[in-house]
């Protein structure tokens, strides 16, 4: 370690000295920015230390980026369409987007939650939710890749999502915005009369090997029609429990702004769900029907396919007595955080200027001693006094969210006087603040929402940037801040732009990725249907017509496709390029685009099969060509295919070099 960080301060005094670009920024930098500098440089061909993976907000992707250097490595499509690998456009990928209200090409992600063990993270798994037509994804790290997509019926604004348990028995979601369930037709001023809440629990089959059908609702608990906002899960000895904030617990249906923040308190949702496994197993769940897309990548074919499911489980509070509780907080609580040791519950009630936080011990003796001060719809309301760790006195201005580190600290988001907050959790006392700019959402801490932190660094995912960054017109990128939390004070390092609306994010040591990772899909383990495993059998296949439809078999490999020329498609045909990349070695992709297609380019990665739709429209001869720059000769890598009159007598052929074949 020594020795590197050596190697790294000298390298940096290299390149500041010896860049004179560098060195004229530098020289007049004041001694804490040049420490700064020594601490987030990494040398070119070196890595960063951590991975960090931001939702993107309204952009339904996942940013990731390295960490300390900032440095954004890869956009991961999720919910949204992707035009730069075809995620979303091609036939093998579409079915993830499907819903039971049809194909979706976005969503808003906001809260991704890496896969754990043992409340560790372990780098398996990303999940993420989509807030506005309720999904939740998994997205397997070692292809960087979204896997699977379960839809999640009887919610609405699926924000509280999706947050798992400690071994990843669960993901959980839940409703932000009640609605009836099901579905059906009444004046919007009857919400106290309509108004429904659910918890969703999602099962994750952990079970090794290759499959991607994991996830599956297990069941639905059915709560007051309240807006629930933010979840965690318990670890350690509040294993089994999840935690979930609600506001507007007045029920108010318009001016929220106001009508929702009249009350002193609201609540957490604090669910037993090993409580809920007894009652489901003693039959206390009820079946209702509904529709929901279940989505998965089938890893032979690398096809996804869609189920469509019919029936779900609820149960409700009053059903299985001791399955909830509501623990009043003040006011109108955002995020609900649990400490590393699993005995704390951080409340971060946005308009407060006290910040509570309950204690999970006091919890269990209060509702032991049913020291309740109410009941709604079945759920007992516990006494604030009687739960209550202590309050930080004096928070800030807009607590939004906690994290913690490895040393006992707590560190809370604020919005409205931007600055993260450090404080004693145990003793509730403030330790340091920072600054940070502007209107800080989230905070994230490698681990910092996990049983085990590594501390060292925490990002402040920032809103609003005014004026940090070249202007961009109106709309300006909103920013990451990395601040080091090594020592007592915090320590500003760095400031980089982020895409979309980072929410949260998760930070993981690279190591934990980096040994899973796929370089190439094994040619010889390519199960798609319509995958050709040389440029012997794209010639043998060839094009095959079934009525209108046109199937064309093809492969690439620096720098030609086979076949290149191909005659006797007609107006009216939908055309389906099947392309194989015959490639075995790591980053060689090619692409495959044609001339007037109204989708996306494919991108295609060795050993994988992808499959462009096209349906010409006139009579030509069109070009097509590989768009990912893969060797000296990529320029030649092209190919024009003929598209005749509707009622021609052309006949359907195929040419590589000077072999052509044609259909009988
Ligand atoms: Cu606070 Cu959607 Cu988690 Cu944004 S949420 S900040
Ligand atoms: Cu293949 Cu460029």
């Amino acid at each position: 370690m020594k020795g590197s960080k050596l190697k790294k301060i000298s390298l940096v005094i290299v390149a500041l000295t010896g860049l004179g670009v560098v060195f004229s920024q530098t020289k007049h930098l004041p001694k804490e920015w040049q420490e700064a500098a020594l601490k987030v440089y990494v040398p070119p061909g070196e890595y960063d230390e951590f991975y960090v993976f931001f939702s993107g907000g309204f952009n339904g992707q996942i940013g990731v980026h390295g960490i300390p250097s900032g440095r954004n490595l890869r956009t991961i499509p999720v919910f949204s369409v992707n035009p730069e690998n075809g995620y979303g456009y091609s036939e093998e990928t579409r079915a993830l987007l499907m819903t039971s209200h049809g194909f979706i090409p976005w969503d808003d992600t906001h809260h991704p939650e890496l896969s754990q063990t043992n409340g560790v993270p372990d780098g398996r798994w990303l999940f993420i939710n989509a807030n506005n037509t309720p999904r939740v994804a998994r997205i397997d790290l070692s292809e960087f890749r979204t896997v699977e997509i379960i839809e999640i019926p009887n919610s609405a604004g699926n924000h509280p999502s999706s947050f798992i348990t400690q071994n990843t028995e669960y993901v959980v979601a839940g409703t932000r915005f009640s609605v009836p369930i099901p579905q059906k037709d009444y004046p919007i001023s009857e919400y106290k009369k309509w108004a429904k809440g659910t918890i969703t629990f999602i099962k994750v089959d952990n079970s090794e090997g290759e499959k991607n059908d994991r996830m599956d609702i297990a069941f639905q608990l059915l709560v007051p029609g309240f807006d629930y906002d933010l979840a965690h899960c318990g670890k350690g000895p509040s294993h089994g429990w999840c935690f979930f904030t609600s506001y507007n617990t007045e029920q108010a249906h318009t001016l929220l702004e106001i009508n929702a923040s009249r009350k002193d308190k609201d609540f957490i949702l604090a669910v037993n769900w090993k409580r809920a496994e007894e009652c489901l197993a003693e039959g206390k769940g009820k079946k209702m029907k509904t529709l929901y897309y279940h989505n998965y990548v089938d890893p032979k074919t690398g096809i996804a396919k869609s189920e469509k499911k019919t029936e779900v489980t609820v149960l409700l509070p009053k059903d299985c007595p001791g399955v909830a509780y509501y623990l009043p907080t003040p006011k109108s609580p955002h995020g609900v955080d649990v400490s590393p040791d699993g005995l704390y519950i951080v409340g971060n009630g946005k308009l407060s200027i006290n910040q509570p936080i309950h204690s999970f011990e006091k919890m269990i003796n209060a509702i032991k001693n049913k020291d309740f001060v109410g009941e709604i719809e079945g759920i007992p309301v516990l006494r604030y006094e009687s739960i209550l760790h202590c309050e930080v006195k004096n928070i800030c201005l807009g607590p939004l969210h906690t994290e913690f580190d490895d040393k006992g600290y707590a560190y809370t988001s604020c919005f409205i006087s931007s600055e993260v907050v450090k404080y004693d959790y145990k003793t509730c006392k403030v330790v340091d603040r920072i600054p940070v700019y502007y209107s800080i959402g989230h905070l994230v801490i490698p681990g910092g929402d996990s049983a085990k932190p590594w501390g060292k660094y925490l990002i402040a995912m920032n809103k609003i940037t005014k004026d940090r960054y070249l202007p961009t017109g109106p709309e300006l990128p909103h920013a990451a801040q990395l601040i080091d939390i090594s020592g007592m004070k915090m320590k500003m390092l760095l400031d980089f732009p982020t895409h979309g609306e980072p929410h949260y994010a998760q930070m993981i040591p690279a190591e934990l990725v980096t040994k899973r990772q796929k370089k190439i899909y094994r040619l010889e383990e390519n199960k798609h249907p319509y995958a050709v495993k040389s440029e012997a059998e794209a010639m043998e296949k060839g094009v095959v017509r079934k009525g209108n439809e046109v199937h064309i078999y093809m492969t690439a490999i620096r720098s030609h496709f086979t076949p290149d020329n191909i005659e006797g498609i007609k107006v009216g045909d939908t055309v389906y390029f099947h392309v194989t990349n015959l490639e075995q070695d790591w980053d060689i992709p090619h692409g495959f685009a044609i001339f007037g297609a109204k989708t996306s380019n494919i991108l295609i990665m060795p050993g994988e099969t992808l499959t462009l739709k096209w349906k010409p429209e006139k009579p030509g001869v069109y070009p097509f060509y590989c768009t990912d720059f893969c060797s000296a000769l990529h320029q030649e890598m092209q190919g024009y295919i003929r598209v005749s009159p509707k009622d021609a007598n052309v006949k359907l052929c195929w040419q590589m070099g000077n072999e052509r074949k044609c259909a009988d």
